[in-house]
């Protein structure tokens, strides 16, 4: 019974990989469920390294079907998007798992009422991206003593005791947040920049690790950097419609007092860039001739062709590929294998302006890559 599984696996990883590179999961050709696999192989392709991961835990998980209940925020953006889409191919049943998907429409009580019935169902793992890092403990601590594992990946959850969970992976989004800010500078140095400039930072989420470590180094930059003016902050809960609205009003109040729109995602980048459209304002970099320039997160595909463009200045990219990276610590946990507590992905920044090659953080250097019609096409999500 077990090689029959092991044999079946291998076959359907074959057949994944044989799928023109579109491969996030194992594909049995029988039915519906195959149709919805070659769906979401078509929405994210996986690296070499991600394919090889995926390979080796097919094989590796050959026990049980082990249950996972995920706990996910919401759809609020392109980056969730594709971040379901990988955790949902990967944790497929053809790969040993029963996936109690949940979203929580952006809601930490949904959250909480998801994780509380997960650990009613006996599920063997619970894994959980936080939309807020607050308020935890209590559902934790129930995780805990019903000695159900939890890991939790990309934003984090902000407790009173670390061993709450077994591991967190994700973004050092205060970095993110540095590097586009050391991007700024460089690029309004090499301009002989030296007028004063308006800011305005379109937040994401409140509370949301993400909102929270892009939001802090744009504060320190502002501290700084003198001549930067931060005018406004508002949050547009990292949806395109939130962020077109905010944007709107804040022009209406600020209009031309605004150089730099610092947006905390791609989705709120095209919202204020709609804005500002809509207003008459022009996008790009020459910030002398009355541009507005945009800074973004995430670099997802739709992102990457607005920077190529010059509607997005720099992008700083944040994966959301957590599939292969979630099930690859959910086979080491299941075989005895300790985790690393912490683990902090790496992430590029892009731009259509080559002559910034690379920006420094805290004394080391980061590359900037120049943006090509090439690289948006290896661009999965
Ligand atoms: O930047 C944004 C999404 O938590 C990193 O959430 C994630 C953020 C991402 O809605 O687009």
């Amino acid at each position: 019974m077990l090689h029959c599984r092991k044999f079946r696996m291998m076959i359907s990883v074959m057949l994944a990989l044989f799928l023109g590179g579109f491969a996030l999961m194992p594909v049995s050709l029988e039915s519906e469920e195959a149709f919805q696999d070659i769906q979401s192989l078509q929405q994210v392709r996986l690296s070499e390294e991600e394919r090889e991961m995926l390979e080796r835990d097919a094989v590796a998980n050959e026990g049980d079907i082990l249950t996972i209940g995920l706990s996910q925020i919401g759809s609020e953006s392109d980056w969730r998007i594709a971040s379901t889409a990988s955790v949902q191919a990967c944790f497929s049943s053809r790969n040993g798992y029963d996936l109690i998907f949940d979203d929580a429409q952006q809601k930490q009580e949904n959250q909480l009422k998801a994780i509380r019935e997960f650990i009613d169902q006996d599920v063997d793992y619970i894994i959980l991206d936080p939309c807020v890092e607050t308020g935890w403990d209590s559902v934790l601590k129930e995780a805990k003593e019903a000695g159900i594992p939890v890991i939790v990946y990309d934003r984090r959850v902000d407790v009173s005791d670390e061993g709450l969970y077994v591991a967190w992976v994700g973004s050092d989004f205060r970095l993110e947040g540095d590097r586009a800010c050391a991007w700024l500078r460089e690029f309004l140095k090499s301009k002989n920049m030296t007028d004063s400039i308006g800011i305005v930072d379109l937040q994401g989420t409140l509370g949301a690790s993400a909102q929270i470590g892009r939001t802090e180094a744009l504060e320190a930059a502002v501290r700084e950097n003198e001549g930067w003016n931060l005018i406004a902050q508002e949050s547009g809960d990292f949806t395109e419609g939130k962020g077109q609205e905010v944007m709107r009003d804040l022009l209406n109040r600020l209009g031309d007092k605004i150089d730099v729109v610092y947006c905390e995602n791609d989705n709120m980048a095209y919202g204020a860039i709609n804005a500002l459209k809509e207003k008459g304002y022009t996008v790009g970099t020459d910030l002398a001739k009355g541009d507005k320039l945009v800074l973004s997160f995430d670099a997802t595909r739709n992102g990457l062709k607005l920077t190529l463009d010059g509607g997005i200045a720099v992008n700083t990219e944040c994966s959301p590929l957590y599939g292969p990276i979630l099930t690859d610590m959910v086979v080491k946990l299941d075989q005895g294998q300790a985790l690393a507590h912490d683990t902090y992905i790496e992430e590029g920044q892009f731009s259509a302006l080559s002559y910034i090659g690379s920006i420094r953080v805290s004394d080391r250097s980061y590359p900037v890559t120049a943006l090509t019609e090439d690289l948006i096409r290896t661009r999965t999500y």
